[in-house]
């Protein structure tokens, strides 16, 4: 129900056919045609090296509760010339497998574990209980709980080690200047969109300080790599994540007026902006009125299996036999990962089968609402800066792109969003699209309800959106599902991810209506009850949970359900600062 993609199916088995029928036809066998030539940018030394380690270690240990970005995420304690040597010296079987011991041995010798590039620091700007903590919640359970998740920004909190800052070419992570709080379990580095609600959540806590460096830190990336990197190591650095720069940079300024900030952080923007606004990021399309329109999309600068899950990314793509139609899946799956959303049918033309991912194909309305949102927000900041010309500018870019993504994405009669699948065969000029009513994909996903975020200003508009937010089928006991399919991909049904609970509540209680805040209140109510119980049940705070009962974690994806957990904790607390929680109202599941 709700997932055939019109079109789509029939065309992906016209492509099958028409490849089929060209191989027949003299075609040599391992040429097929190259349509992707954006671009790769070669591998480190270091990252190529540890991707054979991760290989050997599957051979050697076996796929039960095999992590591959573990061996990804180790540090050499000698040069990498030396510790070649010493793996090439190694006896290996047939297979390439190694005897487990001489394996832990190598191991041992050679490489540090992930966990010591990082130290523990404890915050400068945390206190126990700060001035002015979450006035609104009122019942001492739900307080006392509210306190624990304050203080684990403490059990998140990290420094990179002077050992990464002094050799680097030692080290996939990369060297931050400034602390850091990671989002938890095996995700010991910054990620960038996690950054925004670990950032919502420290603002709740005042800790105005470790927000900023988290700010600074991603500014850095900006200067050294033109973009902010999915995540702050060297095997993320060709894929970037969804952009929420400005975001950080306008709620931290919203509280501090920091000036300097604003400073520092305004020329990176602008270049960030240009980074998705240019090059492979950008489409060109025309709309049903004949106007030209740009909307941007996820497109990793990858064609290889991602290094942090090289053997998952192997194994998917092993049936596939031409090497370009290999490095086509694998540039699919790195920009799946740029989008956040790793994975889902949402991406995928067949819903079963994850080699029919088509990320690059799709222009995404979340994707076009964060730049939307970072244009106004570039145009506020030089607003506040006294820079005229680029506010100006960058209000224009605003309105274009809202006039685009009215053109291309909005649908009057459901009262949504919807992400756009190109078409590479549609009656395209040069390099121009064109808009066409049938490629509009009418699945249902949360992401067709986040530019409720930001366009919230026309209450008729909120209101028809907030209606078919209710009908939709996404609001469940829990909270709202990421999509309808339960496929078993991490971003799909049944499970609700903490960053989109809180976009689609914080748009609707912006709107200032009345209606449309109930619901919002409603959904933040079940998604606070519903991380409560879970830390009740585990003492911990989960990445993502089931929407469909009320204290359950979620599950399925690539990796075991993760703990920690940075968004969630930053959710959790901006919810009970907006809407508190008063002594009657029992938090158990009811
Ligand atoms: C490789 O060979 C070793 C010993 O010959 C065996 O124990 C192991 O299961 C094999 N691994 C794989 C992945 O085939
Ligand atoms: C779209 O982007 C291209 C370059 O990326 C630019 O030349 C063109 O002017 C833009 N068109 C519109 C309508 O903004
Ligand atoms: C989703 O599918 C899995 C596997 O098919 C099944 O075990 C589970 O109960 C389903 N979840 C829901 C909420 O329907
Ligand atoms: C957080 O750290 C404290 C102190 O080290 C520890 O007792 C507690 O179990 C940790 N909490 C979680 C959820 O990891
Ligand atoms: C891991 C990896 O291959 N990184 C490359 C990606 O892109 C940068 C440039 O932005 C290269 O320098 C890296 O080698």
């Amino acid at each position: 129900m709700g997932n055939v993609k019109p079109m789509k199916l029939v065309n992906f088995t016209l492509f099958l056919f028409l490849t089929a029928a060209m191989d027949v036809s003299a075609e040599p066998a391992n040429s097929c045609k190259l349509t992707d030539h954006g671009p790769v940018v070669p591998t480190t030394p270091l990252v190529t090296f540890l991707e054979r380690i991760q290989e050997t270690a599957l051979k050697t240990f076996g796929p039960m509760k095999f992590d591959p970005k573990l061996y990804v995420d180790l540090s050499l304690k000698f040069d990498l010339p030396i510790v070649k040597q010493a793996f090439n010296d190694l006896a290996k079987t047939a297979n390439g497998s190694v005897l487990p011991s001489d394996f832990n041995d190598f191991l041992n010798k050679y490489m540090n574990g992930a966990e010591k590039d990082l130290e523990y620091v404890k915050p400068i700007d945390f206190m126990a209980e700060p001035e002015g903590f979450l006035p609104k919640v009122a019942h001492q359970g739900v307080r006392n709980w509210a306190l624990e998740v304050h203080s684990l920004w403490k059990n998140l909190s990290r420094k990179v080690s002077d050992k990464v800052l002094e050799h680097p070419e030692l080290h996939t992570l990369l060297p931050l200047k400034h602390p850091v709080i990671i989002p938890g379990s095996r995700f010991q580095e910054v990620y960038y969109w996690d950054s925004y609600w670990v950032i919502r959540g420290l603002l709740t806590s005042k800790m105005y300080e470790t927000a900023k460096g988290i700010i600074f830190n991603l500014i850095d990336l900006i200067e050294t790599y033109g973009y902010v990197l999915n995540g702050a190591r060297a095997y993320y650095t060709n894929r970037s994540q969804p952009p929420l720069l400005s975001s950080m940079v306008i709620e931290v300024y919203k509280q501090t007026h920091d000036m300097d900030l604003v400073k520092k952080a305004l020329p990176a923007l602008i270049k960030e902006h240009k980074f998705w606004n240019s090059g492979i990021h950008v489409v060109t399309i025309e709309d049903a009125q004949g106007t030209i329109h740009n909307l941007s999309r996820y497109y990793a600068m990858w064609n290889k299996p991602r290094p942090e899950s090289f053997t998952i990314d192997t194994e998917t793509a092993i049936k596939i036999l031409k090497d370009c139609e290999k490095e086509k899946v694998y540039r699919e799956i790195a920009s799946a990962a740029e989008s956040g959303w790793d994975f889902s049918t949402r991406w995928m033309k067949d819903t079963s089968d994850l080699t029919t991912l088509s990320t690059t194909m799709i222009l995404p309305v979340d994707l076009n609402t964060f730049i939307y949102k970072m244009e106004l927000d570039i145009s506020f900041l030089a607003k506040v800066s006294g820079k005229t010309s680029d506010c100006l500018h960058f209000k224009e870019a605003s309105n274009a792109r809202k006039k685009a993504m009215d053109a291309i994405f909005w649908n009057e009669e459901k009262g949504q969003w919807f992400d756009y699948w190109l078409d590479p065969d549609s009656n395209r000029k040069e390099d121009v699209y064109t808009w066409d009513a049938k490629y509009q994909n009418q699945d249902i996903f949360a992401s067709n309800f986040i530019p409720l975020w930001v366009r919230f200003q026309d209450k008729t508009l909120v209101k028809k959106v907030a209606q078919s937010l209710q009908s939709s089928g996404l609001l469940h006991a829990a909270g709202v599902a990421t999509s309808l399919t339960n496929s078993s991909q991490q971003w799909d049904f049944p499970n609700g991810w903490a960053p989109l609970q809180h976009m689609i509540v914080e748009g609707l209680v912006m709107s200032g209506s009345e209606e449309a805040k109930l619901l919002a209140k409603d959904i933040a109510k079940k998604w606070i009850r519903t991380n409560y119980i879970v830390y009740k049940k585990v003492n911990a705070m989960h990445e993502k949970y089931d929407v469909t009962k009320c204290g359950e974690f979620g599950g399925g994806g690539e990796y075991v359900p993760q703990t920690g957990f940075g968004w969630s904790n930053g959710v959790v607390l901006a919810f009970l600062e907006e809407f508190g929680w008063p002594e009657d109202l029992d938090p158990q599941c009811q």
